[in-house]
C-alpha cells in the first residue's frame, strides 16, 4: 500500500512524463512566506477608494452574504449528470472553504422532487404504527423536548460515486462536495418515540418526508434510539428550505439517503419499509452481480482542498500549505497522512480544530514547494482502526458497477505550474 516499489507510476486519465519526480521535499528549516517590499507597489502607494470613502451603514444589509469579491464560491451542479434539476444534487464548494463547518449557503442539496416549502405553522410530525399511542406533534411541541447541539458530516453515498469507473470530474468540488458538516440544534429522536411508547415487536422507524418525492427510508431502531436527532436549527439559524425546513432527520454518520428532509411522519414498525417495496435505489452492485444492502455506515474517506483542480497552486515555489478533509461514520479521525509522490512517502498531516465523532476534521501539512511535479494524495484513518483504501483495493472488491460508497484515496496531479487535475495512479 506504500507504494515504495520502484515501478514507475502510471496515469490512468491522461499520460505524464514521471522524470525525476522529487516533489515531497520536507518542512525547510525557514518558512519565509512573505514577499520582499517593492517600492512601486501602487496597493501600498495608494490611498484606496475603501480608505477614502465611509461604507455601507448598518441598515444596508439586514441579512449578510459574503464579499462580492468571493461570488464564485458557490455551489455547482453538474447539468449531464442528471435528467432534471428537480431530481438532483449540487456540490459544496470544498476547495473554496476551510475549518469544519459548511456555511448554511454553501451546504450541497440533493433532493427527488425539488424542495418544498414549509410554513412551520402549519407543519406536523405524526408519529404512528407500533406504538403505544400514536401521536402528533407541532413545531411548539417539539421545542419542549430537551434540546441537544450536534456537529455532524452528512455524505451522499453517491458522493464520489462518478470515479468508480476512473478519474472523471475535474475539482474536489465535484468529485466530493455531496458532504457538509454543520451544527445542528434539535431535539433526540429517542425522546419522540418514547413519548409514543415503542410496541416490543417495533425494530424499524420509517421516516418519511414531506416534499413531493414523499422521500421514505428505514432507520433501525437501534439506531434510532441511539443518537438520531429531528433538528430544527443548522449552525445556530433555522434549517435552510434547501435543507429539510422546518425539521429534519440527523442520522450521524449514516449515508445522507437516511437524513430525511422535510420530516412529517415517523411509522414504528417490524421490518424495513425497502424490504415491502421495490426499492433498487443505494444498493451496491457487485462485479458478481449480488448487491450489498443496507451498506449504512460512511467509511473513512478524505481529500486534499487545496492545492486542487479548482484550487492551483498560484504563488510558486516555496511554502505551500496543504489542506483538507477527512471524516468517518465509524466516530472520530485520529489521523491523516499525505504523500506528494503518489504514496511512496507518507507524512503524517496535522489535524487542526475540534475532532468530534461522525464530524469533518481539517488537517494541513505544511511543506517547501520546490517547484517540481506532485501526486498528491491523503490517506485518514478512523478511530475504529479503518484506514482509507486505494481506489485499486476498492475495485477489487466491489467492483466498477456501484455508484455508491466509494471512499477511494484521490490523486491530484500538480504540475510546475502548480496547476491541479485529477488522476488516477496505479
Ligand atoms: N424528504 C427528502 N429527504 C431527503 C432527500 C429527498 O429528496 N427528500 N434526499 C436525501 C438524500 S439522497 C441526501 S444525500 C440528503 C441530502 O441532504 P442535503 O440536501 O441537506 O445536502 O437528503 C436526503 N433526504
Ligand atoms: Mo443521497
Amino acid at each position: 500500500m506504500d507504494g515504495s516499489g520502484d515501478q514507475p507510476l502510471s496515469i490512468a486519465r491522461r499520460r505524464f512524463l514521471r522524470a525525476g519526480l522529487t516533489g515531497g521535499a520536507a518542512l525547510a528549516g525557514s518558512l519565509a512566506a512573505g514577499r520582499a517590499a517593492a517600492a512601486d507597489d501602487p496597493a501600498i502607494t495608494e490611498i484606496q477608494d475603501w480608505n477614502r470613502y465611509s461604507g455601507d451603514g448598518v441598515d444596508a444589509h439586514p441579512y449578510g452574504m459574503p464579499s462580492k469579491f468571493e461570488a464564485e464560491v458557490v455551489r455547482r451542479n453538474v447539468p449531464w449528470l442528471t435528467a432534471d434539476p428537480i431530481s438532483s444534487v449540487n456540490f459544496t464548494p470544498l476547495h473554496a472553504l476551510d475549518g469544519i463547518i459548511t456555511p448554511n449557503g454553501l451546504c450541497f442539496e440533493r433532493h427527488h422532487g425539488g424542495a418544498a416549502v414549509i410554513d412551520p405553522a402549519e407543519h406536523r410530525l405524526m408519529v404512528n404504527g407500533l406504538v403505544d399511542k400514536p401521536l402528533v406533534f407541532t413545531m411548539d411541541d417539539l421545542k419542549r423536548f430537551p434540546r441537544h447541539n450536534k456537529i455532524y458530516f452528512l455524505e451522499c453515498a453517491a458522493n464520489t460515486g462518478m470515479e468508480w469507473r476512473g478519474s472523471q470530474l475535474n475539482g474536489c468540488q465535484f468529485t466530493h462536495g455531496m458532504v457538509h458538516c454543520v451544527m445542528y440544534t434539535g431535539v433526540l429522536l429517542k425522546d419522540i418515540l418514547n413519548e409514543a411508547g415503542i410496541k416490543p415487536a417495533g425494530k424499524w422507524v420509517l421516516a418519511e418526508g414531506a416534499d413531493a418525492a414523499a422521500m421514505t427510508r428505514s432507520i433501525p431502531m437501534e439506531k434510532a434510539l441511539d443518537d438520531c436527532m429531528v433538528a430544527f436549527a443548522m449552525n445556530g439559524e433555522a434549517l435552510r428550505v434547501e435543507q429539510g425546513y422546518p425539521i429534519r432527520l440527523v442520522v450521524p454518520g449514516f449515508e445522507g439517503n437516511m437524513w430525511v428532509k422535510w420530516l412529517r411522519r415517523l411509522e414504528v414498525g417490524d421490518e424495513p419499509w425497502e424490504q415491502r417495496e421495490e426499492t433498487s435505489k443505494y444498493t451496491d452492485l457487485l462485479a458478481n452481480g449480488k448487491a450489498r444492502h443496507f451498506t449504512w455506515t460512511m467509511e473513512v474517506k478524505s481529500v486534499i482542498t487545496s492545492p486542487s483542480p479548482q484550487a492551483p497552486i498560484k504563488h510558486g515555489k516555496g511554502p505551500l500549505v496543504l489542506a483538507g478533509l477527512a471524516w468517518s461514520g465509524n466516530g472520530t479521525i485520529t489521523r491523516v497522512d499525505v504523500t506528494t509522490d503518489g504514496g511512496r512517502n507518507w507524512k503524517t498531516a496535522r489535524i487542526d480544530g475540534p475532532s468530534l465523532p461522525f464530524a469533518l476534521h481539517r488537517f494541513y501539512y505544511e511543506m517547501d514547494w520546490d517547484g517540481s511535479e506532485m501526486f498528491l494524495q491523503s490517506r485518514a484513518m478512523d478511530e475504529k482502526g479503518y484506514v482509507q483504501p486505494t481506489k485499486q483495493a476498492l475495485r477489487a472488491v466491489r467492483g466498477s458497477n456501484s455508484i455508491y460508497h466509494n471512499n477511494g484515496i484521490q490523486t491530484w496531479y500538480v504540475n510546475k505550474d502548480g496547476a491541479a487535475e485529477n488522476v488516477e495512479i496505479s
